[in-house]
């Protein structure tokens, strides 16, 4: 049994209390949050915050080599710059490259990771993760001709990955948008889903062009299929396609130009928004409105992507950027958000029983200084936003990482 003593406790617990000069008793699992409680403590110094380890709930490590590669500035072009590049840089990704990535996320007091696996490459660097790993194995191909191919493929990548499956290694699926996925393999993969509970994640209203192609069939993606494809056509409704999640754990990434009913439809459903801000800055795509998102009540998360839309996968260096870019909002309040979004938000979209510090909740915990006292505690989430670049200490299941 571990009992830590701070000077500031961000629980994110039911009421969001923040506790001064509090204690948190654990072993594997959270046993209790509060004062007195018994055991020796650990004083972790003047100015210390404990809070719940930061969950990156989307990334795609399979990219980790890209440094210079990918053109940035125009979602096409990227994307056309990726099916270019994918190979090239899947196979320069070996043991050190997934190391040097799980190790920036680790700096950054991340304790568990989303991973978006297209290819199945990734896999035996990630199985032994000394963080929590959460595997989405993704579907993608639009042509109707190699529906059967691709879902085997994704079934035989699908069944590798649930073989490994242990405490820290969960396996979930991906859809990877309603632009590149045939309508019959979403069938099949959110089925598949539903009988073994999995959590979701799809790409969804990225860019301007995805919107322009779905809805009317037009714009830069029409030129992008018309090169790649003969005689495509959008395959579904955008409404069609946020409708087939229903009664499942889904979030949803980017949501950059979804619009109202759209919104609507998520908040219906009780799906999540993945959000992405430094991967649509560089993508040029605009930025996701968050105060539409709050307003439909909708829970979101924020989330490095992958080196192929970043420069760096520190999770804290995320939610700094997001605090910076949304100017609608004021940002005693934002940082509030944000905080919970990379903790608490981003374990409910990953199924992981952590998040907040709760008892019999994984005692999965970080803690950092700030350069000074914070006297309103109404700013402390601010501070640490604009303070904090890497952490002290990492607890997973209770074992210091
Ligand atoms: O989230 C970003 C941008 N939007 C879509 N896809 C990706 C992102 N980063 C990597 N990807 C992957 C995606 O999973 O790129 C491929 C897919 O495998 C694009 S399609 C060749
Ligand atoms: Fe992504």
């Amino acid at each position: 049994m571990i009992k830590l003593k701070a000077d500031y406790v961000i629980t994110m617990n039911e009421k969001n209390e923040v506790l001064k000069n509090a204690e948190v008793l654990f072993d594997k699992k959270i046993i209790d949050v509060g004062y007195n409680l018994k055991g020796e403590e650990i004083y972790l110094g003047k100015n210390s915050v404990l809070m719940p380890a930061l969950i990156n709930a989307h990334t795609h490590l399979e990219f980790s080599k890209n440094k210079t590669l990918l053109d940035y500035g125009d979602f096409i072009t990227w994307l056309e710059c990726v099916i270019d590049k994918r190979e090239e840089l899947f196979i320069s990704c070996k043991g050190e490259c997934y190391k040097n990535a799980i190790e920036e996320m680790k700096k950054s007091g991340v304790c568990a990771f989303g991973e978006i696996s297209s290819s199945g490459n990734d896999l035996k660097y990630l199985k032994h993760s000394p963080l929590k790993v959460v595997y989405f194995n993704e579907i993608i191909g639009a042509n109707p001709a190699i529906v059967d191919v691709m879902y085997q493929d994704f079934l035989n990548r699908f069944n590798e990955s649930k073989k490994l499956e242990n405490e820290k290694f969960k396996v979930g699926v991906s859809i990877h948008s309603p632009y590149s996925v045939h309508p019959i393999l979403m069938d099949k993969v959110i089925s598949l889903a539903k009988e073994e509970n999995l959590p979701i994640q799809a790409h969804f209203m990225e860019s301007k062009a995805e919107r322009l192609w779905l809805d009317k069939g037009e714009g830069e993606f029409k030129i992008f299929f018309e090169k790649h494809f003969k005689n495509a056509k959008p395959l579904i409704k955008p409404i069609e396609f946020l409708e087939k999640f229903k009664d499942t754990n889904t979030t949803f990434v980017h949501c950059v130009h979804a619009n109202d009913k759209e919104l609507q439809k998520i908040n219906e459903i009780k799906a999540f928004i993945a959000h992405c801000p430094v991967s649509n800055r560089l993508l040029n795509v605009g930025k996701l409105d968050l105060e539409k998102v709050k307003n439909n009540h909708i829970d979101y998360s924020v989330a490095t992507d992958g080196l192929s839309s970043n420069y760096s996968l520190n999770l804290f260096k995320e939610i700094r950027a997001a605090l910076l870019m949304h100017t609608e909002l004021h940002p005693k309040y934002l940082a509030k958000d944000l905080l919970k979004a990379v903790t608490k938000i981003a374990a409910k979209e990953l199924n992981l029983n952590n998040g907040s510090l709760e008892k019999g909740k994984d005692a999965d915990l970080i803690s950092f200084k700030l350069p000074s006292e914070v006297k309103d505690i109404e700013y402390l989430p601010l501070h640490i936003i604009l303070h904090t670049n890497e952490v002290e200490k990492l607890y997973i299941n209770g074992e210091e990482i």
